[in-house]
This record gives C-alpha cells, structure tokens and sequence, in this order.
C-alpha cells in the first residue's frame, strides 16, 4: 500500500498512516487503504491494534485540506462517507484499538483517534478541532464523539473557539488516558524519543490485552460501546446477553478451571480465541 503500513507482532498488530510529508494527513487513499486494512486483519490470531502515524511530529494533521479545497457538494458528502465509514469501523472494530498520538491531531486526526478505544500520546502531542476556522463544522464525527468523551461544555469550548490543546491540557480533560515523554540518562541526554516510550507503552498495552481472553474483551468493547446508545435499563441487558454469551467458550471454562485448580506448579495457557 502507498500510505498505510501493517506489521503483526505475535498477538497484536500496528497500522501506521505513512503519510509524513503531510503529516499524515487523510486523503482518499489513506481512507481507502486504512478500509483495506482493517478488512483485512487476521481476527483468528490478532486481539488488539495499535494505531500511529509515521515519525515523530505528527499523528494525523486532519482530513486532506487540499484535497478537500476543490470538493464539489456531491463530492464532499462521498469523501464523507468514506471518512465515516472507516472511523466507524475502527470504533466497532471487534477488537480494541490503542491510538498511539505522536503529534499533531487536529481535525480528522483527533477524530480518528476518538474512533478507537483508548489514547496514549507523546508529550508534544497537539489536538484540536480547528474546523470552523476553515468555514466547515467537523465532519467525521467530532462533535459527537468529543462531547461522550470530555463532556458537551469542554467539546463545545473547543470547537467553537477551534484552539488546540497541548497533551498536558488533553490529559487533564480525560482526552487521552497517559502521556509520554522521552527517557533520559542521569547526564540528561536522551536515550529514548518520547516516540519510542510511547509506542513501547501502546505495544505493552497491546500485549497484555491481548494475553486477556479474547471473546471476553470483545464483548466487554461491545457492551460499552453498545451500552453507551441506550439508557441504563437497556445498557444492563446488553451486558447481561454478552456476559452470558462467554458461558459458552472454552476460555471461560479453563479461566475459572485454572483459578479453582489448586495445583501451585499450574503454568497458565495461553486462551485459544474460542
Ligand atoms: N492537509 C493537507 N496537507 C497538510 C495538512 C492537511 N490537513 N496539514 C499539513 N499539511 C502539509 C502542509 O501543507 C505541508 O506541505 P508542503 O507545503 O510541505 O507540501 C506539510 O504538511 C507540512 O506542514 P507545515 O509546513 O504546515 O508544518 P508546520 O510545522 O508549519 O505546521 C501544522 C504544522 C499541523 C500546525 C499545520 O500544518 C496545520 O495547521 N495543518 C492543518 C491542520 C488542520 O487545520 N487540520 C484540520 C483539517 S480540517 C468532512 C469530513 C472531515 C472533515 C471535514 C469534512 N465531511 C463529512 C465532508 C475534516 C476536516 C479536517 O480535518
């Protein structure tokens, strides 16, 4: 592919958006590719993705401005569309999906990253929904998934004034869940980018939810995700119906098993996805 890389390792796989001379930002094709991908993800064998973009100083600087510059009305609403659909196949991707944010994520890129289950990102991370200072509103979902996420005044504060925020800023407001920098030796020079701390934190995260049983984490993504579009009462049998659906896997059944063996030389097997 031109602009999205894939690279599975072991239990978990990275999509990277290879698209640094423009900061990563989505054209058609990043869109197109990114459908591709994901469609084609080993769900047999893969139990979490990690999703970046290439380099060190940008994630996704948003939807494809000069692209977008020329877009007729018809057009704009197909370039939409295939922006919509790609996000919402990644929020209800089976399995989770870690935004790893390595710098700008303005526009579409901060909306993408709200597309997946949860955000780590670097300490020179940057997001924003700059939108109306373009005369446009976000268009793949910001002003939805920015309100369910910080709360409608703080998504209402940012994108009406369309002023970004710097990682400390987005961390404090429950935006991302951890922020990295760069490791340094007692000397203070640096012996990891804060690039390589986060993507080694997103990819250790990865692992251990992969080590997790499978069918049960996505049901979890399923029962918050599903549980979040009804009210309280329809939210608990929604989670009732997939708590149960795990009574029916072979992971439950050796979960519960090791845990009641009492056998202290036991080595925990790995869960089979069944
Ligand atoms: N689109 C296209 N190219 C971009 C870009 C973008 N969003 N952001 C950066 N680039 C390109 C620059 O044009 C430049 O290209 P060259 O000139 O080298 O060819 C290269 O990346 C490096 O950028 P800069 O030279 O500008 O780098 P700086 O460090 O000076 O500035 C920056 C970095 C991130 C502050 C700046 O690039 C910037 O402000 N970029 C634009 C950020 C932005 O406004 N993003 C939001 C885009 S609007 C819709 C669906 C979705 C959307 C809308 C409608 N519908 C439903 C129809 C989404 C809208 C958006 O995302």
């Amino acid at each position: 592919m031109e602009f999205v890389l894939y690279e599975q390792k072991g239990a978990y796989a990275i999509i990277t958006i290879n698209r640094e001379k423009a900061l990563n930002a989505l054209n058609s094709t990043v869109l197109e590719e990114l459908d591709q991908t994901l469609e084609a993800v080993d769900l047999e064998t893969v139990r979490c993705l990690v999703l970046t973009g290439a380099g060190t100083k940008s994630f996704v600087a948003g939807a494809d401005i000069g692209e977008m510059s020329t877009l007729t009305k018809a057009e704009g609403e197909a370039f939409g569309k295939k922006g919509n659909d790609v996000f919402r196949k990644l929020e209800t991707f089976p399995i989770p999906v870690i935004a790893a944010v390595n710098g700008f994520a303005l526009g579409g890129g901060c909306e993408i990253s709200m597309s997946c289950d949860i955000r780590l990102c670097t300490d020179n991370a940057v997001f924003g929904q700059p939108e109306v200072g373009l005369g446009i509103t976000p268009g793949f979902g910001g002003t939805q998934r920015l309100a369910r996420l910080v709360g409608a005044g703080m998504a209402k504060q940012m994108i009406y004034t369309a002023r970004n925020i710097k990682a400390a800023e987005a961390y404090r407001i429950g935006l991302v869940n951890e922020v990295y920098s760069a490791e340094k030796d007692a000397d203070g020079n640096e012996v990891k980018s804060a690039k390589e701390v986060l993507m080694a934190a997103a990819e250790k995260m990865a692992a251990g939810i992969a080590k997790n049983a499978p069918i049960a984490v996505r049901n979890c993504k399923k029962a918050i995700n599903d549980g979040l579009d009804v009210n309280m009462d329809e939210a608990i049998v929604i989670e009732e119906k997939l708590f149960g659906d795990c009574f029916e896997t072979e992971d439950q059944k050796y979960g519960m098993a090791f845990f009641l063996d009492k056998n202290k030389e036991k080595v925990k097997a790995p869960f089979q996805n069944r």
